[in-house]
């Protein structure tokens, strides 16, 4: 008999809900869940990949511990046996920040692991802690801390009713958006393009992105800041500002046009790649169309300019009118876990900067993390607060992080690695001892950032689909025995009582003398689940524990299989600000310090060539290449060169060619193309899978080069931390 189950997709931040139909067990069908609230029935190629990671047969179902060198499977409670013997002398030792932890990717996609790690982190008490967020999105959550005052108030553009939307250094066609939770991105672009609104795309190559769009230009990597200052300037100098109804919402309008006064499209013109009429034209564009969206992103964030440009998207907006407007940008709200949502409205603490500096480098913390970049130098480098021991958590930086080789060399000189991964992979064969979570199908999910996010406000959550083996515990259980073992609790803790204990200070800190009340309505839930039923119901729609009737509890949101619509996004400034001033910070003096920066690199020689990255559709980062149905068709992992570079460099298409940057040198395949820019490279990242150790036997087969063995780690946005990923000098010689 066939049964039809419905779960939220965990591979992207479309979140679509996905439609199986299971028999005996087995995944027969996936498709779009056409009722879906969110995704109405949208998927893509990744989505159908579901099944093939729940059957990949190298996906770990069971610890693995390093002996002798080699992965051997072992109960859990030896896997936490040997957790418990290495672990806590290293504490003793060296002190808490003696272990490192890095979070990655789809960390951000599980509700276990997104609650849990932070907990760790706090039982752990190590100011080491590092994410694929400074690989990633750091310059935006700073830019929007600053100006908002929290570092998830991220507006994003509201496509159902812009009439203009520019996409920068973005390729939503492909990565299905990113800071901005937007399913069937085509869909929703073309509608707009047929009620008469226009889509234009600044990237260095022609993207499927670009291809769907009315106006395509090509930009210099790493030159966004100029273009978008050139048109600041254009709105000043023209008398095109126009804040409308945010005008008494709004600080710092003076200091910021005096900040660009002399930055006119002319003197960034030729920095960008685009004529400073092109430049001129575009702000006249932004500013006269009554519906209009800047949109940026990776391209926009992993570069030596990333947290200017993040911000001065946000400027724009604002001086066009379009911030916090109906298709202009606009602030989901969330239904549960909102930081924006919480506390007085209006006025808040604003964000914490400058607490303190990484201990090789100096360089910042933001958002309670250091940059990835400094990883490798904290566990190589001796003294008070070096890394001994490193804690992974879904994340594979020897791939993702710029000069993996370098980091795997600090890595297998760690006393102690501890990977959080269903795969034994580039990262993890380091690891003493691997813990594998479940498969999305074995396990519960509800998103708690990408809500915050998202192109409407809806609220939904899956159930597990397929009951996981007996025996096999779900990832915040695993996150709580570590827990248990860093505090001194032992291995052999009861973690569903300490879970309830923490779940219970957590709650009389939160909420005071009403948390036993709180508490005692919560039934007998626990874990993650726990914790989603207090936030739904404590949230801006929640039944707020009795007191307005009707209001969301997780028991009616899981009644809801589609999701629950809590409608279009809606203006929320000011009560959503944070800021200490209640107001728009438009021009925070760290970032208005920083244009001092640009200016002063204006007239830096344009190199001849620079490499940039690019996504797939039947990929994800490092870790999708395993799955057949994702792995087949042509060999992806190419280089795109423009067809001058490849005559001026003697470089044919289907060729190999050697790209290096100083002594670090890859061996890349190449593809000839004019959808690239002349003097741009581009090639996508995660990729590189031959390294010995490894147990991938379908991403073996066609390992390709990693980009990230070509960059290097120390290029950083010196305001964010975020590592350069783009625009990076090379040179290229035929094989
Ligand atoms: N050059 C270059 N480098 C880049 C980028 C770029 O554009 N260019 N992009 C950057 C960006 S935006 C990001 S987000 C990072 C991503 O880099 P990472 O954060 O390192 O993430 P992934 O490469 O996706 O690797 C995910 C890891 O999680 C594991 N995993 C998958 N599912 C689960 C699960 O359910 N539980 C657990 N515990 N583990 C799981 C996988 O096996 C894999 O080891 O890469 C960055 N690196
Ligand atoms: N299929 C698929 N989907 C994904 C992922 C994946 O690996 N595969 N990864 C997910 C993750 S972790 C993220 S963060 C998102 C990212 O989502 P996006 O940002 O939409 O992803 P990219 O395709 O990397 O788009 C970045 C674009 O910036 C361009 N670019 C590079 N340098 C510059 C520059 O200096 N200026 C400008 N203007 N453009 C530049 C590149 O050519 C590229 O087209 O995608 C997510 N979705
Ligand atoms: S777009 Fe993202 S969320 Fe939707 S099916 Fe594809 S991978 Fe899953
Ligand atoms: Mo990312």
């Amino acid at each position: 008999m066939v049964t039809t189950a419905h779960r939220i997709c965990p591979f992207c931040e479309a979140c679509c809900g996905l439609e199986l139909g299971i028999e005996a067990g087995r995944i027969t069908t996936i498709r779009g869940h056409a009722e879906d609230v969110h995704s109405a029935g949208f998927i893509c190629p990744k989505g159908t990949a579901i099944r093939d990671l729940h059957e990949d047969p190298d996906r770990l179902r069971a610890p693995l511990v390093k002996r002798d060198g080699v992965h051997v499977e072992v109960t859990w409670d030896e896997a936490f046996a040997e957790l418990e013997r290495r672990l806590p002398p290293i504490l003793e030792r060296h002190g808490r920040d003696a272990v490192g932890v890095m979070f990655g990717n789809p960390s951000a996609h599980k509700i276990g692991l997104l609650l849990y790690n932070a907990r760790l982190v706090r039982s752990i008490g190590t100011k080491n802690v590092f994410s694929a967020s400074t690989l990633d999105q750091m310059p935006k959550q700073l830019a929007s801390g600053l100006m908002y005052g929290h570092w998830l108030s991220i507006a994003v553009p509201d496509i159902e009713r812009t009439e203009l939307l520019v996409v920068i250094g973005a390729n939503p066609m492909v990565s299905n958006g990113s800071l901005w939770t937007v399913p069937d991105f085509r869909g929703k672009a073309k509608a707009m393009q047929a009620r008469g609104g226009a889509l234009v795309v600044i990237d260095p190559r022609r993207t499927e992105t670009a291809e769907l769009a009315d106006q395509h230009l090509f930009i210099r990597p790493g030159s966004d800041a100029f273009l978008l200052l050139g048109i600041v300037n254009t709105l000043f100098a023209e008398q095109r500002v126009r804040l409308g109804r945010l005008a008494p919402h709004i600080e710092g309008l003076a200091a910021l046009e005096a900040a660009v006064a002399e930055l006119t499209p002319e003197r960034v013109a030729e920095r960008c790649g685009i004529s400073a009429p092109a430049i001129r034209e575009l702000a006249i564009r932004l500013a006269t169309t009554e519906r209009a969206a800047v949109y940026g992103r990776i391209g926009t964030c992993t570069q030596e300019y990333g947290t200017l440009s993040s911000w001065l998207i946000d400027v724009v907006n604002a001086l066009t009118g379009h911030l916090d407007e109906p298709g202009g940008v606009m602030f989901p709200k969330a239904a549960a876990f909102a930081a924006n949502t919480f506390g007085a409205p209006g006025r808040g603490k604003g964000v914490p900067l400058g607490r303190r500096t990484s201990r090789v480098s100096g360089a910042p913390e933001v958002f309670g993390e250091l940059p990835m970049g400094c990883l490798a130098e904290e566990i190589t480098t001796p003294g008070e607060g070096q890394i001994k021991a490193l804690i992974t958590i879904a994340g594979n930086p020897v791939l993702s992080a710029p000069n993996g080789p370098q980091l795997a060399a600090a890595l297998a000189g760690l006393d102690l690695m501890i990977s959080f991964d269903i795969y034994l992979n580039e990262t993890t064969r380091h690891a003493d001892v691997i813990l594998p979570g479940l498969s999305p199908l074995e396990d519960v999910h509800y998103d708690v950032a990408f809500p915050q996010l998202a192109w409407r406000n809806t609220v939904r959550f899956s159930p597990a689909v397929i009951p996981p083996e007996a025996g096999r515990p779900a990832e915040w259980e695993l996150l709580m025995r570590l827990i248990a073992i860093a505090t001194g609790k032992g291995a052999a803790a009861d973690v569903r009582k300490l879970d309830d204990e923490m779940t219970a200070d957590d709650v009389r800190r939160t909420i005071g003398p009403a948390a036993d009340a709180v508490l005692g309505m919560l039934g007998s839930a626990a874990g993650p689940e726990r914790m989603l039923d207090l936030a739904l119901r404590g949230g801006p729609y929640g039944d707020r524990f009795g007191m307005s009737p009707g209001g969301l509890t997780l028991a009616k949101v899981k009644a809801a299989p589609a999701g629950i619509d809590l409608g279009a996004l809606a203006p929320r400034i000011p009560e959503l600000l944070r800021t200490p001033s209640g107001k728009v910070e438009l021009a925070p003096p760290l970032f208005v310090d920083d244009i001092g920066r640009a200016r002063a690199d204006l007239a830096r020689a344009v190199p001849d060539l620079v490499i940039v990255g690019r996504r797939q559709l039947r990929s994800n980062n490092s870790w999708m290449h395993n799955l057949p149905v994702l792995a087949k068709g042509p060999f992806r992992c190419t280089a795109m060169v423009s067809s001058i570079d490849a005559a001026r460099l003697g470089l044919r298409d289907g060729g190999r060619a050697r790209i290096a940057n100083g002594a670090r040198s890859i061996d890349v395949e190449i593809e000839v193309t004019d959808d690239m820019m002349p003097g741009v490279v581009s090639l996508p990242h995660g990729w590189g899978h031959d390294l010995p150790g490894s147990r991938l036997g379908v991403a073996g087969k066609r390992p390709g080069a990693n980009l990230n063995a070509l960059l290097d780690e120390t290029l950083r946005d010196p305001l964010s931390g975020n590592a350069v990923l783009g625009g990076v000098p090379i040179t290229m010689q035929p094989l």
